[in-house]
């Protein structure tokens, strides 16, 4: 049994190769008891599970095709997919995961998160989250016909582009007093997160004991998987 950890695949018709990598990837993960987990910005944008275009359809009949060849996928919300909503995991078949889930990784309690809450110093950001992830705000938007909400998005994804251009580095990235309380809160020494765009492994002293935070890498123009296999020995696999 393997535990397989993605992010930030950003999938979106503009990039029908990262596409078919992970489509491809799927194939060869199939196997029976692995477990998949996509820890957010799956997509580049997904504005309601009502969004029958092409490119979902391909997304979502893949992924239907490996769960029910066994294979277990967990998805947790981005900052840009968190619309993803029930009739999306019904038909895929795919289960949700909380912002903030842990999981047993070969006898490690081991927390997952997307990592835009942990960039606690780009309080802007976080204003626009706390608003769009309000539920009521969410059905408002929902009720809009599809053009309306893709126009809405476009704007969004502007808007976004400009600020990450405007905030310096260290703002976008996570900050440590936050990182340490979430892991403290979970009672935890390791963290897996995406977010980012920073791969890496930091490893950092927290409540006195050795911990580690892993950061996942984004899909740009390959893929990255993280894999854990049952003694908890890891690999990175990259897709080409
Ligand atoms: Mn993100």
């Amino acid at each position: 049994m393997k535990n397989m950890f993605i992010s930030d695949l950003h999938l979106e018709p503009e990039s029908l190769y990262i596409v078919d990598l992970f489509i491809d990837f799927l194939l060869s993960a199939s196997a029976k008891s692995n477990n998949l987990f996509i820890l957010g910005d799956f997509f580049e944008v997904w504005i309601g599970d009502d969004d029958n275009s092409p490119f979902n359809q391909k997304v979502v009949s893949a992924l239907q095709k490996a769960t029910q060849q066994g294979l277990k996928i967990h998805i947790m919300h981005g900052n840009r997919d968190f619309l993803l909503g029930k009739r999306f995991f019904r038909e895929t078949g795919c289960q949700r995961l909380p912002d903030e889930y842990v999981i047993n990784l070969a006898g490690r309690p081991t927390l997952l998160m997307h990592g835009d809450t942990l960039c606690t110093a780009d309080l802007s950001y976080l204003r626009f989250r706390k608003k769009t992830r309000n539920w009521f705000v969410q059905k408002l938007f929902l009720l809009k016909p599809l053009r309306k909400r893709q126009e809405i998005a476009m704007k969004m994804r502007a808007a976004s582009m400009a600020h990450t251009q405007t905030v310096t580095q260290e703002i976008m990235d996570v900050t440590l007093a936050e990182v340490e309380r979430v892991m403290s809160k979970h009672c935890v020494q390791d963290l897996i997160h995406g977010h980012t765009h920073r791969p890496a492994v930091h490893h950092f002293p927290l409540n006195d004991k050795p911990a580690t935070r892993t950061v996942l890498a984004p899909w740009h123009k390959e893929g990255y998987v993280l894999v854990y296999d049952s003694e908890g020995n890891n690999d990175l696999l990259v897709l080409r």
